[in-house]
C-alpha cells in the first residue's frame, strides 16, 4: 500500500520506487531531520525487501585480534595499546591454534582476524597467524585483514598491495573484512586517523582484492565529528567501486562508542542515539543501490536496535560472535556471545525469517557431522 509522503520525501519516493539511483543531494535530504525517520525507514525496507525478501541473515563466527599493540594512534580507538602497558598483549601460534579449535568445535564457518600494527612484528608472523589457521581448520573461512594491515604489510616487505593480497591467498585469506574506513573525506580523515592508510590506499586494496577474486565488506565510522555530507559522500564513493568492480557484498555502518578513546573523551561525544542508528541504516540501504547487504552489527548497536534495523534496510544482524574486544573497549555493553538458538529468536521476533549464511552468503545445513554449504544467495534487483 502506498502511503502520502512528506512534501519533503515526495521526489526521493517516486525515484526509489521507480528504482532509479538517488544523488548527493538526495542523500542530504534523507540525512535532514525535517525527512520523517519513519517514512525514510518505510523507503529503505521496500528496497530491503525488494533485495533481500523476509531473510534476516546471520552465521556462526568468531574473532581473533592476535596483538592489540599498535603503532598507530587512531583518535577513535580505545583497543589499541603501547608494548608498555599492562593491557598490551602479542598471541603465538598455541594461543592461535587454541582459537582456531574452539572455533571449530563452536561451529563457526568464519573467524573474523584483524589487530593492531605491532613494530617488532615481521610480516612473516602475520602471514602465519592466516596459514596456520587455514592448514590445520580448512573449513573456517578467514576473513582477514583491513587496507590499514595490508598497507603496512606492503610498507614491511616492499612489495606491491597486489603482491602481498596474493601471497595472502595463497597462505589461506579468505575475503577481507570492511574495517579501516572510518570517514574517506580528508577534511575528516585527518583529524581522526592520520597517518595510517588513506582513501586512496583503502580503495586500491579493495579494487584490487576484487580484480583477484575476492570478496570484501565496507563500513563507515559515524557519529562523531563528521556532518552529513561526509557521510554521504563515504557512500557515493563506495558506491562508485561498487559500479566498478562488484565486489562489495555488505555494508555495515559503524556507531562511534566514545568511551576510553581521545576523540570521544576530548570532545564529550556522547553514542548516537537508536534514531541515529537507524536513519544510518536506512539512508545506506537507500544510497548504496548496488551493494546486496546492510549489516545492522548487534554487537555494536545493541540487540533491541538491530532488531528494529531488520525494518529499516538491514537484512543481516552480523553472527554469533566470540572475543570481541574493539567494541567492548570502546563501551559497548552487549554480551560477549549469543547462542543460535537466540540469534534466531532476535531475528524472528523481528519478523524476519533467520538464515544461517556463511561468509560468502551462502546458505549454510547444518548436519550431523558438520555443515554442507549451499549455492550462493542471489539478491532481487
Ligand atoms: O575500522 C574502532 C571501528 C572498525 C571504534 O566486515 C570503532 O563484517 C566505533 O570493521 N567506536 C573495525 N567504532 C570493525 C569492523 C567490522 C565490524 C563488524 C563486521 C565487519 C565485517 C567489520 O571498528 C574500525 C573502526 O571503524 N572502530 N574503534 C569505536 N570507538
Ligand atoms: Fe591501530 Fe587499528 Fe586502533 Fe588505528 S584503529 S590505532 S590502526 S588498532
Amino acid at each position: 500500500m502506498l502511503r502520502t509522503s512528506s512534501e519533503i520525501l515526495a521526489p526521493i519516493r517516486e525515484k526509489v520506487e521507480a528504482g532509479e539511483r538517488l544523488s548527493f543531494d538526495d542523500g542530504l535530504v534523507l540525512e535532514s531531520p525535517e525527512a520523517p525517520l519513519p517514512e525514510v525507514g518505510e523507503l529503505a525496507n521496500l528496497v530491503r525487501e525488494r533485495k533481500n525478501g523476509n531473510a534476516g541473515y546471520y552465521n556462526i563466527n568468531t574473532h581473533l585480534n592476535a596483538t592489540n599493540i599498535c603503532v598507530y594512534r587512531c583518535s577513535f580507538c580505545a583497543f589499541r595499546s603501547d608494548l608498555r602497558e599492562a593491557k598490551g598483549y602479542w598471541m603465538q601460534d598455541d594461543a592461535i591454534l587454541e582459537r582456531g579449535a574452539e572455533a571449530v568445535a563452536n561451529g563457526c564457518t568464519e573467524m573474523h582476524i584483524v589487530g593492531g600494527l605491532h613494530h617488532q612484528a615481521k610480516y612473516d608472523w602475520y602471514r602465519k597467524v592466516i596459514s596456520l589457521l587455514h592448514d590445520n581448520y580448512p573449513t573456517l573461512h578467514l576473513k582477514a585483514w583491513t587496507p590499514v594491515e595490508i598497507d603496512w604489510f606492503s610498507r614491511l616487505t616492499k612489495k606491491p598491495i597486489r603482491w602481498v593480497l596474493e601471497d595472502q591467498i595463497e597462505a589461506g585469506l579468505g575475503s577481507l573484512p570492511g574495517g579501516g574506513a572510518e570517514i574517506f573525506h580528508p577534511e575528516i580523515r585527518r583529524q581522526i586517523c592520520e597517518h595510517k592508510a588513506d582513501t586512496r590506499r583503502w580503495f586500491e586494496t579493495h579494487r584490487t582484492a576484487h580484480e583477484l577474486g575476492l570478496r570484501s565488506n565496507c563500513t563507515m565510522l559515524y557519529g562523531h565529528i563528521e556532518e552529513a555530507r561526509h557521510r554521504i559522500d563515504h557512500l557515493i564513493r563506495l558506491r562508485e567501486l561498487q559500479d566498478e568492480t562488484g565486489g562489495l557484498q555488505t555494508y555495515i555502518p559503524l556507531a562511534f562508542h566514545p568511551e576510553n578513546n581521545k576523540l570521544g573523551i576530548d570532545n564529550h561525544i556522547k553514542k548516537p542515539t537508536a534514531l541515529m542508528d537507524l536513519r544510518q541504516m536506512a539512508v545506506a540501504r537507500l544510497m548504496l543501490d548496488n551493494v546486496d547487504h546492510i549489516k545492522a552489527y548487534w554487537i555494536m548497536l545493541g540487540i533491541g536496535t538491530a532488531q528494529l534495523a531488520l525494518a529499516y534496510g538491514a537484512d543481516d544482524i552480523d553472527g554469533t560472535v566470540r572475543h570481541e574486544l574493539i567494541y567492548h573497549d570502546a563501551g559497548a555493553t552487549t554480551p560477549e556471545v549469543m547462542s543460535v538458538a537466540d540469534i534466531e529468536a532476535v531475528i524472528r521476533e523481528a519478523g524476519r525469517d533467520p538464515i544461517e549464511r556463511d561468509t560468502l552468503y551462502r546458505k549454510v545445513d547444518r548436519t550431523a557431522d558438520g555443515f554442507t554449504l549451499g549455492e550462493k544467495i542471489t539478491a532481487g534487483v
